[in-house]
């Protein structure tokens, strides 16, 4: 049996709003403008992934080689953000995922902390919009992540910020990546999406709507 749960570490997007869906927009918009098949299935892969192997993934549905500058890929990049970042301007406290405040406030009844284990450099600004900067004890920041996911750094980041062993810890991810993260920090895996793209989870919900403080307790039990 696992030590006690003492930590739930959340992923930002896609987990806490719906920011999967923007940053899918934004790269839509990248790949269109390049003439690159990019579909959801696809948008799959970019999931956790950082910004610019993100981009590499984009570029590489391209059917002949595509010769960028460092200079061009980093513009790329930069216009991708440019596109999210208007498109996050609009969020609020609305667009918090459903069952997300009640997990939240179960879990802080129950004494067991929380973190943002979030690859993304926008994650504060997301927070803020949303007003949650005051609901979870700790917020990764992006910036200061070398390794990113599938490297567990990101979440065990999180479980040292905490001040807890990663085993006492579950997260939750709607991403490949993010879960093989999760995975490979030696935590619970919980994933939201569907079950076939999650075969390394503990357990998978379809949506956030699912998530309960009781059931992660007894998963963490059992794992
Ligand atoms: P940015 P998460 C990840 O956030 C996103 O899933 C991924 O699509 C994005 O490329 C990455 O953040 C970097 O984000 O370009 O804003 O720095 O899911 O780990 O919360
Ligand atoms: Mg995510």
């Amino acid at each position: 049996m696992s030590d006690k749960l003492q930590a739930v570490i959340f992923d930002l997007d896609g987990v806490i709003t719906d920011t999967a869906e923007h940053h899918y927009l934004a790269w839509k918009a990248i790949g269109d403008e390049l003439n690159l098949p990019f579909t959801r299935e696809f948008n799959e892969n970019l999931k956790g992934v950082s910004r610019l192997e993100s981009l590499r993934l984009l570029l590489s549905l391209s059917p002949v080689e595509l010769n960028y500058s460092e200079e061009q890929l980093n513009a790329l990049a930069e216009r991708k953000n440019d596109l999210y970042k208007e498109l996050i301007a609009q969020i609020k406290p609305s667009d918090v995922l459903p069952g997300i405040p009640e997990l939240l406030g179960k879990l802080k009844r129950l004494g067991i902390k929380t973190a943002i284990a979030s690859a993304s450099k926008n994650a504060f600004s997301v927070i803020k919009n949303l007003k949650m900067e005051e609901q979870f004890d700790i917020i990764v920041d992006a910036a200061e992540i070398k390794n990113s996911k599938p490297d567990p750094e990101v979440f065990l980041a999180a479980a040292e910020q905490l001040g807890v062993k990663p085993e006492a810890c579950v997260g939750i991810e709607d991403a490949v990546a993010g879960v093989e993260a999760i995975r490979s920090a030696h935590m619970t895996a919980v994933a939201i999406g569907k079950k076939e793209h999650f075969p390394h989870a503990h357990v998978t919900y379809s949506c956030t709507a699912e998530l309960n403080a009781d059931a992660l307790i007894e998963l963490h039990r059992q794992h």
